[in-house]
């Protein structure tokens, strides 16, 4: 059994001259604002309000920092979370590099601490133009010693014959809901071992 014992919120950083300094293996989270992702990290951590939930969708510019300490039998292992700014808010349809910044990219890019990229997908919309984009994308710059999970939320919104569908159609995805706590320790544990397995 694998579980978060402790959480909790390290730093936010706006630009390259305020980042936490590297050596800390790094989970890096991404989706669309308002797919579910601080609701996912809190739910992960067994934690409330680890991770804001914003109340305006896609205001949120910064990357958030937070200290996780995994339990696995005995043992106890140090990882980091990072919170990244959600994309495709904006309401014209510009490219992913300009909605996301230059300065993300960069960090997602250069970034060596990184590896695990958990790329959150709506189970209601799952091939959603921007989520195809991210995928290719992050196929493209992904390390040898990187890996992508990509993870459904909100699948309490699916009636069975949705969910099955889905699953069908991804079948290495991890379908969650935050609201229900479904999927989260099969996601914990699967996210744990991307880093330490
Ligand atoms: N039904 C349902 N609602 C969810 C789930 N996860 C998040 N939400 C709701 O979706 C909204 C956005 O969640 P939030 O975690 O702030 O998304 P973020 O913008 O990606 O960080 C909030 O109203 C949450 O309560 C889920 O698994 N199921
Ligand atoms: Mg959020």
């Amino acid at each position: 059994m694998i579980n978060i014992i402790e959480a909790r919120f390290l730093t936010s950083s706006s630009s390259k001259s305020n980042l936490l300094e590297e050596g800390i293996n790094e989970v890096a989270f991404l989706g669309r604002s308002n797919v579910g992702k601080s609701s996912f990290i809190n739910a992960l951590c067994n934690k409330k309000n680890l991770a804001k939930k914003s109340s305006t969708p896609g205001k949120t510019r910064l990357i958030n920092f937070f200290e996780v300490i995994y339990k696995k039998e005995e043992e106890k292992y140090m990882a980091r979370f990072v919170d990244l700014p959600g994309f495709g808010y904006a309401k014209v349809s510009k490219s992913l590099q300009e909605e996301w910044s230059k300065n993300l990219t960069d960090f997602i890019n250069n970034r060596v601490s990184i590896r695990t990229f958990v790329h959150l997908l709506d189970a209601r919309h799952p091939t959603q133009k921007i989520d195809k984009d991210v995928r290719e994308y992050l196929r493209s710059i992904k390390r040898e010693d990187q890996k992508v999970l990509e993870i459904f939320t909100k699948i309490d919104k699916l009636n069975q014959k949705e969910l099955s569908k889905l699953k069908k159609e991804f079948p290495n995805a991890i379908m969650v809901s935050n609201l229900r706590k479904r999927g989260i320790q099969e996601a914990n544990t699967t996210i744990f071992y991307s880093l330490f397995g």
